[in-house]
């Protein structure tokens, strides 16, 4: 077999069955498309042939259009004629077409489906319409037919939230007309098409069908409700509307001026960035498990089938969790009883939670429980695969557990480190155990994050490295592997985010009105002074001061953290910080700030000509906060610290929920244009050179050079060599 294309052969009954072929998910590249089309004319042609199935190759009807080709062609790379060739050669083409579906069925996959006369699966399918998580609309009919087979309120439902039904409800949906096993997938579906085209079953053809559409008035209300909802959710994003535009064309006008209206939408939602963003995430969320000089030079990954949590707080009981979800076997050692307790209590508590949103069955959970074992010795940890450190942040405890580890592990066991702000090489100082020290990174809560951050130091070993990308994948995490420097990957390029929004404050901004525009304007999951209060002021001041001295020449001192620290306001665990909070943790703006921020005005006293807090933009305030963030991506990608510059997309956009449909730090810098975000970085920093702040601005070597050469930041210009 070379290359995407359909297969096609004349079996018993003159039943022609047309398989998809395209390793790994048999997406639809255009290639494909057209082979299918030839295989379908000739079929359909074929006096030999009374029946269609299309099945797909390898377990897999298909993943969908090729999301690739969006990358390399303009105007989304459609072949605008598909959606006639699906009606002419597939809906109502002189033979019946039958869908023999297995494992999933998604997008473009879904819609060839959707198109055929009836549909078979087997039990452990998916079905759905992700489009919009890319930042597009079904294309190729969805938006039309599936409102037409499961109803108008399920239907965009299932294409707003982009998440598949499962081949059951797919049943009862009306979306699948039989679930039978693998092996009879396909004797069924042949006979589910003779018996079609021998009239012994009625055809149907989806896009004629109105019998579980809602009358009018009523479709109008369930598409304006959607609409407002979805607006509500995402006020930033247009394809949903566009997506429910088409419906609303179909359901008024009908199926055929449908797809008219599904083309023209398609085509605009194709040109945005939001598109060429989650196209972007999508890709660079793969392409962290490929790390040069480590996946591809041979070695073989060893997974970890046993591990030692060392300390049962928040950190260690929700790494405990995820690591005991996926089957692995956990030690959890505390340094008393009650410690100890408390932290088999925290894994139990977050296995109820999961059981309790429908997650897990109480039967799983009960297996995943009985996974772990406490104790307070390390008489085990001779036995284990990987130790994972989830002790406070303090250099010499850590130190030695780690003089520990080196003596009661296998000389072959991982030995990570969950610390967010010490020195790997500092933590692994005191064994000659440096080549398995590994940093692990952990978002919290743990359980629940999707990030894991993996440090490698200079004298990490590869195999190491390796085992510890595995290791993220068992437990379903996207691992993103960095290089040991204050902050690691993410902390590092975020410092600037508060950094910038206490700058904004002290020239006169109210921090209330600036977490508002990076919310929900911008779109984070929350401003940089909520997200102080939920890590705490006192954690702020800490970190702060370990970047002053890493960092000297561009790190800004407000006094409005200190301020915080000083009156003991220092978040949600006080019960005060920047907000006030209720008893439901519920974050209100609370007067009693004023006075700290008086205070950090007035010990601030800056005042830039031209940068008015009144006449500062809602465009002026997400650049001045989310610029610097850039810069020191930047700064990342230069040293090497990150393997690519997507790597930083992903990371920002999973551990710091910037928006994924704006692609990540780096990404959306270049949708904007390098040259842009280096133009205004240089502007502020000549404007802020006079109070001495210009460092805080100042472009970076990485930037300079990726504007003078004319490339994208993310396309990893080497920078030192230019140099
Ligand atoms: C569409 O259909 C538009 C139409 O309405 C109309 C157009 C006009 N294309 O995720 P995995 C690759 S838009 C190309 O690691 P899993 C993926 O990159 C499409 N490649 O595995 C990876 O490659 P690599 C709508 C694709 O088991 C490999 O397959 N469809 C596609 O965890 C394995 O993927 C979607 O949005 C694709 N469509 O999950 C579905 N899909 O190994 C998107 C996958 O080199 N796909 N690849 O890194 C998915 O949701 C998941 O990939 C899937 C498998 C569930 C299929």
């Amino acid at each position: 077999m070379s290359g995407p294309t359909a297969a096609l052969q004349l079996h018993d009954h003159g039943v022609a069955v047309i398989t998809l072929q395209n390793p790994p998910v048999n997406a639809l590249h255009p290639k494909l498309l057209e082979s299918l089309f030839t295989c379908l004319a000739e079929a359909q042609a074929s006096r030999e042939v009374k029946a269609i199935v299309i099945t797909g190759d390898g377990g897999l009807f298909s993943a969908g259009f090729d999301i690739a080709v969006f990358t390399q062609q303009s105007g989304g790379g459609i072949d605008r004629t598909v959606n006639d060739k699906l009606c002419t050669l597939v809906e109502d083409g002189p033979k019946p077409t039958v869908a023999a579906i297995e494992g999933i069925a998604l997008g473009g996959g879904c819609e060839v489906a959707l198109a055929c006369n009836a549909r078979v699966c087997t039990p452990g399918t998916k079905l759905g319409l992700p489009e919009l998580q890319l930042g597009i609309l079904p294309g190729f009919g969805g938006t039309q037919r599936l409102p037409r087979l499961v109803g108008l309120q399920k239907a965009c439902e299932m294409m707003l939230t982009s998440q598949p039904v499962t081949a059951q409800a797919a049943a009862q949906l009306g979306l699948v007309d039989a679930v039978v096993p693998h092996d009879e997938l396909l004797s069924v579906a042949k006979q589910v098409a003779l018996d079609i085209a021998d009239g012994r079953t009625a055809r149907l053809m989806t896009l004629y069908r109105t019998d579980k559409l809602p009358p009018l008035p009523e479709a109008l209300m369930i598409i304006n409700f959607a609409k407002a909802q979805s607006t509500k959710r995402a006020p930033q994003l247009r394809h949903p509307q566009l997506c429910l535009d088409a419906v609303h064309t179909g359901v008024a006008f009908g199926g055929q001026a449908g797809l008219v209206k599904e083309q023209e939408a398609f085509a605009e939602a194709a040109s945005l960035d939001t598109h060429k963003a989650l196209v972007h995430i999508f890709f660079a969320q793969r392409a962290t498990k490929r790390v040069k000089g480590v996946t591809d030079c041979g070695l073989a990954a060893r997974p970890v089938k046993s591990l030692a949590v060392i300390g049962g707080g928040l950190m260690g009981s929700g790494i405990a969790t995820a690591s005991v979800l996926v089957g692995i076997q956990v030690l959890m050692k505390e340094v008393n009883a009650q410690f100890l307790q408390a932290g088999l209590d925290r894994i139990k508590a977050n296995l109820r939670n999961r059981v309790k949103k429908g997650k897990m069955s109480q039967d799983a959970a009960d297996a995943a429980l009985a996974r772990v074992s406490g104790t307070l010795e390390y008489t085990q940890f001779s036995e284990v695969d990987m130790v994972i450190e989830a002790v406070i942040e303090d250099v010499s405890l850590k130190q030695r557990i780690f003089t520990d580890l080196e003596k009661v592990c296998r000389p072959d066991a991982i030995l990570a480190t969950n610390t967010s702000t010490i020195d790997i090489d500092v933590v692994g100082a005191k064994t000659r155990a440096a080549d398995r020290i590994i940093g692990a990174h952990f978002f919290s809560p743990a359980h629940v994050m999707p990030l894991l951050e993996i440090v490698r130091t200079s004298k990490t070993s590869k195999q190491v490295v390796l085992d510890t990308l595995e290791y993220g994948s068992q437990i379903r995490k996207t691992p993103v592997v960095v290089g040991n420097c204050t902050g690691f990957a993410v902390n590092r390029v975020f410092f600037p985010y508060t950094q910038g929004a206490c700058l904004l404050v002290d020239m006169g901004l109210d921090p209330y009105v600036i977490d508002k525009v990076i919310a929900q304007q911008f779109g984070m999951p929350m401003g940089p002074f909520r997200l102080s209060d939920l890590v705490g002021a006192d954690i702020g001041m800490h970190v702060g001061k370990s970047y002053l001295e890493a960092f000297p020449d561009r790190v800004y001192v407000s006094k409005l953290i200190m301020g915080l620290n000083a009156a003991n306001r220092l978040g949600e665990k006080t019960g005060q910080g920047f907000y006030k909070f209720d008893s439901n943790r519920r974050a209100v703006q609370d007067p009693a700030l004023q006075p700290i921020v008086d205070a950090s005005r007035r010990a601030a006293r800056i005042s830039i000509p031209g940068l008015e807090a009144s006449s500062m933009t809602v465009r002026d305030i997400v650049e001045f906060i989310f610029f610097p963030v850039v810069n020191e991506g930047c700064r990342v990608i230069e040293e090497g610290i990150v393997d690519k510059p997507a790597d930083l997309d992903v990371a920002s956009v999973l551990a710091m929920g910037f928006p994924a449909f704006r692609g990540g730090i780096i990404k959306w810098a270049d949708l904007l244009s390098a040259a842009y975000v280096h133009k205004r970085l240089q502007r502020w920093a000549d404007d802020f050179a006079p109070v001495g702040l210009a460092g805080v601005f100042k472009p970076s070597r990485y930037l300079e050079k990726a504007c003078a050469a004319g490339v994208q930041l993310g396309a990893g210009v080497n920078v030192s060599s230019q140099l």
